[in-house]
């Protein structure tokens, strides 16, 4: 308790932190173009705007989902998969702005990943009490590129486990303008978020919003 109230007054946790290993944390890296994330996301919102998706299952996601560039994740009671196209308006999503692609290119480059050329930027939105089970990323062709996320808005608990899904899963906060990448034997572990505490963030309001990048095809 009192550990915590230093680290929140003084904000000694470190920049860097290993997750796992291929996985790191980069804390704040995203907070140099906070307002141009900010400011481009408004503007792929309104031409492609959040919706709340249906599993293959029959269940509607609590998270609200979008995406820019060249392929954006769907998923529909036919399955998951990557589309040019947005099924609510047939057109084609948002090109993912220069300021996302280069901060994810620069993040994995931190990381050892040189090159890292996203085609595809899952956006998801978080209400409170929002949530994303424990699952593994792996409708991508190539599993050798990273994933890199940047969160903004309020914090989250990302739920951190292994290869195997009953590895007991650890906790990490997630804040506003902190990055992640996930790679090489860390690309396949399974993951989830856990249901979004209330609260407001000056920037972002009741809301937390992840950017997930990925190369899909
Ligand atoms: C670890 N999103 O969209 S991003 C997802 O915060 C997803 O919205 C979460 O999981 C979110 O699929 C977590 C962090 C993340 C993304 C992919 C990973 C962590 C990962 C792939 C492998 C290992
Ligand atoms: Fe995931």
């Amino acid at each position: 308790m009192t550990a915590d109230l230093f680290e929140a007054v003084l904000d000694v946790r470190p920049p860097r932190e290993a997750m796992a290993d291929g996985a790191v944390l980069l804390r704040g890296f995203a907070k140099p173009v906070e307002a141009d994330l900010i400011a481009a996301l408004r503007a792929i919102v309104a031409q492609a705007p959040f919706r709340h998706m249906f599993t293959p299952g029959g269940h509607q996601m609590s998270v609200a989902m979008t995406n820019c560039g060249g392929a954006g994740w769907v998923t529909d009671r036919n399955g998951y998969r990557y589309d040019g196209a947005d099924p609510e308006s047939g057109k084609p999503w948002p090109a993912m702005p220069p300021v996302f692609c280069e901060l994810a290119s620069q993040a994995a480059a931190q990381v050892g990943f040189d090159g890292f050329a996203p085609d595809a930027c899952l956006i998801n939105r978080y209400a409170p009490g929002a949530r994303m089970s424990l699952h593994q990323d792996k409708d991508e062709q190539d599993f050798s590129a990273p994933i890199v996320s940047v969160s903004l808005g309020l914090p989250a608990i990302f739920l951190f486990g292994g290869i195997k899904r009953s590895d007991k899963p650890r906790r990490y906060r997630l804040a506003h303008g902190d990055v992640a990448v996930w790679g090489g034997p860390s690309r396949l572990f399974f993951h989830g978020v856990a249901p979004l505490a209330f609260g407001e963030h000056a920037a972002m309001g009741h809301q937390r919003i992840n950017l997930t990048f990925r190369k899909a095809r």
